[in-house]
């Protein structure tokens, strides 16, 4: 045999014994008979480069590392599911879709679990992989082939089968096994690194991972849930015949689908599964229920945001049953303290969940819970679940009342209860309980993003007395964190790489950052691209503030208190010092909204919104208005009396809208 047939003989072994392991789970061979063979391939690849081709088991993980993805345009608009969450809207659907295709025309469904994870998209021609992207908007999404294919139960070439579509397209869930991603973020717990909330997001950041080999690295899976193509041979005419035509190509297809004859075997379905989804090593978050008729399908279309043939039901959050060990209370950086559960650690979605949240005194007072208490927990989209009751039943006659603190756990100054808020509060701002969180939030991933410097990590640094405030975090030296208890050289330098990386974040990451009281990043975006720069938005009055769309009285006075006060003056001038990035750079800096990358146009008066409006609204959400329509303008929002670049966007074909679809848009 010569290298040519050699190398393809092993390719087709190897690709048969990826589907055996990573789809079926059901391998024939040994591992190390598999890595055998991985070797021999490898080393005739090495000898034989001019024979490597892009569908070999060896070049999963190829190509440099990627600055920005592409935005690619979906063939098929990435539609998204409605949603239902009781019997009686499934039975509603059942109508809707019956009285759509016309009285007493039979149809069946079919039920699958609800994979929650991230859907994508991958597109082959003649049998090959050639590009999988993100959701995005619906129409375009990103181009994250490169961390796709590092994914095993993604096949790069389909398996042998007689029917060899030319070009077809797979939707399915990239999602994480619970296993994989509680490694993950026990890693990431020891090397100080941000914790991922849920699973979900732990996918969702992994295949948006510039290096392809991290990606690699984390056990990403799919399922796959639906087939397009323009191939006729191909159509199959009944959807869960497509879904065994996918399996056959070796796609991995979710096991447990199933069809029902009515919506009644539907209910049925999910009631089983809403049962037994904690038996599962993934995590689903409820059945999507698909009309099972191509035909039908068709007949039945899509709204503008979801197809009218399928639907999601959504299970309810997972609640599990604990007791809490004690009830203590926490400063936060706005120096509000919250009650917290201490938990006999218990399982829940995932995780072992040891701590949760009271909320506020006056939550713990209405619900009466209290130490020693049984209680239901409930898992959001936040790492730190919530009491949901405490089961009086099984009180123990010896629970004691629980008493509210009266002075700050931390720096024992007297506690104040502001007039008309629910929140206990530590008036010190030199609280170094607050001190610590305050740090915590500005360099939290949401806001400046400083890699590595976490809460255990903050609170070393402050009970050292090398960090104050937020300013002193760019005054930290290398030597200073390597002699810290478990810091060394390494970790510090890339802390320090971290800290001096960050100067360059965006303006509206800064003013969140800042952690003024009631100023979140939706806020902080609106007032960087209002005000340009910090140092406006320092000299600005209240009734300015509060003229603009979107920011309150309360964040307008917050705000204004912010300012006056000399201590986060001069904390101001430190960061300006050390070089801190204090200008808006323009709108694309501002990017993941719904518009992230759309370039508009305006002509024309709007019904309602005003030029600047429009315009703010439009940059909030990541587009970019421009002057003059070019065949790089996504749209031109259009109103009353449009001028020439009304004609011009015809011209071009440049898709034009108005203020309506505009919202619609949002
Ligand atoms: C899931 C899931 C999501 C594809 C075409 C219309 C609806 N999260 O498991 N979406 C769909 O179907 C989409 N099916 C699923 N199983």
């Amino acid at each position: 045999m010569n290298a040519a047939e050699n190398i393809k003989e092993l390719k087709s072994k190897i690709q048969q014994y990826d589907y055996e392991y990573y789809v079926l789970a059901q391998p024939s061979i040994s591992d190390y008979e598999y890595d055998q063979l991985m070797k021999q391939l490898e080393e005739l690849e090495k000898n034989n480069p001019i024979l490597i081709t892009s569908d070999s088991p060896t070049q999963r993980v190829s190509g440099q590392p990627v600055k920005v993805f592409e935005t690619v345009r979906h063939r098929y608009a990435m539609l998204s599911l409605a949603n239902t969450y009781n019997e009686t809207e499934l039975k509603e659907f059942d109508q809707r879709v019956r009285s759509g295709l016309g009285k007493d025309i039979p149809v069946e469904y079919v039920v699958e679990l609800k994979i929650d994870g991230v859907a994508i998209s991958l597109l082959y021609e003649n049998g090959l992989f050639v590009r999988g992207a993100t959701r995005g908007d619906a129409f375009q999404g990103d181009d994250i082939t490169t961390n796709l294919r590092t994914i095993r139960s993604i096949p790069l070439k389909i398996l042998k089968t007689d029917n060899s579509p030319a070009s077809f397209e797979v939707r399915g869930e990239v999602y994480l096994p619970e296993k994989s991603f509680n490694q993950i973020n026990k890693t990431r717990e020891e090397e100080g690194e941000n914790l991922f909330a849920n699973p979900r997001n732990a996918a969702a950041g992994s295949l948006k991972l510039q290096d392809p080999k991290i990606a690699a690295s984390r056990n990403l899976q799919m399922f796959s849930y639906y087939f397009y193509t323009e191939d006729e041979n191909l159509t199959r005419h009944f959807h869960i015949e497509n879904l065994k035509l996918l399996q056959s190509f070796g796609f991995s297809v979710n096991p447990h689908f199933q069809l029902c004859k009515n919506i009644d075997e539907v209910i049925d379905y999910v009631k089983e599964w809403e049962d037994k989804r904690s038996q599962l090593a993934y995590d689903i978050d409820g059945v999507v229920v698909k009309v099972n008729s191509i035909r039908q399908q068709e007949q039945l279309g899509a709204t503008a945001k979801s197809p009218r043939w399928a639907i999601s039901f959504k299970f309810k959050a997972q609640q599990v049953e604990t007791q809490i060990d004690a009830i203590t209370w926490q400063v936060g950086r706005t120096g509000i303290v919250t009650p917290v559960a201490e938990l006999k650690p218990v399982f829940l979605a995932g995780t072992t969940v040891s701590r949760a949240t009271l909320h506020n005194p006056d939550e713990i007072q209405r619900k009466d819970i209290r130490e020693g208490d049984f209680v239901l927990i409930e898992k959001g989209g936040d790492i730190i679940p919530k009491v949901i009751e405490a089961l009086k039943e099984k009180r123990q006659a010896y629970v004691k009342d629980l008493s509210i603190p009266a002075k700050c756990p931390v720096c024992d100054t007297p506690l104040v209860k502001i007039e008309g808020e629910v929140a206990i509060r530590c008036p010190n701002p030199q609280c170094p309980g607050q001190t610590a969180r305050r740090i915590e939030h500005f360099a939290s991933r949401g806001a400046m993003d400083i890699e590595g410097l976490g809460s255990a990590l903050v609170e070393l640094l402050v009970e050292n007395n090398l960090i104050n405030n937020i300013a002193d975090i760019y005054k930290l030296k290398k030597e200073d964190i390597a002699n810290l208890e478990r810091m060394g050289e390494k970790s510090a330098g890339n802390l320090i790489n971290a800290i001096n990386k960050s100067k360059e974040q965006s303006l509206y990451r800064l003013i969140f950052a800042l952690g003024i009281p009631y100023i979140g990043v939706n806020a902080a975006k609106i007032l960087s691209i209002r005000f340009k720069s910090l140092k406006a938005l320092q000299e600005i009055d209240r009734q300015v503030l509060e003229s603009i769309d979107g920011i309150g009285e309360k964040m307008a006075e917050s705000i204004v208190e912010f300012f006056n006060k000399a201590e986060n003056i001069e904390i101001i001038n430190n960061l300006e010092k050390a070089g801190l990035n204090f200008k808006e750079q323009g709108g694309d800096e501002i990017s993941g909204g719904q518009l992230a990358g759309k370039i508009f146009v305006l002509t024309g008066t709007l019904p309602n919104l005003s030029r600047t409006e429009a315009s703010e609204l439009i940059e909030i959400n990541g587009g970019k208005v421009t002057s003059s329509v070019s065949k790089n303008t996504d749209y031109v929002l259009t109103g009353d009396n449009p001028g020439s670049k009304l004609k011009k966007a015809r011209d071009l074909g440049v898709e034009i809208i108005d203020e309506e679809e505009l919202l619609n848009l949002l």
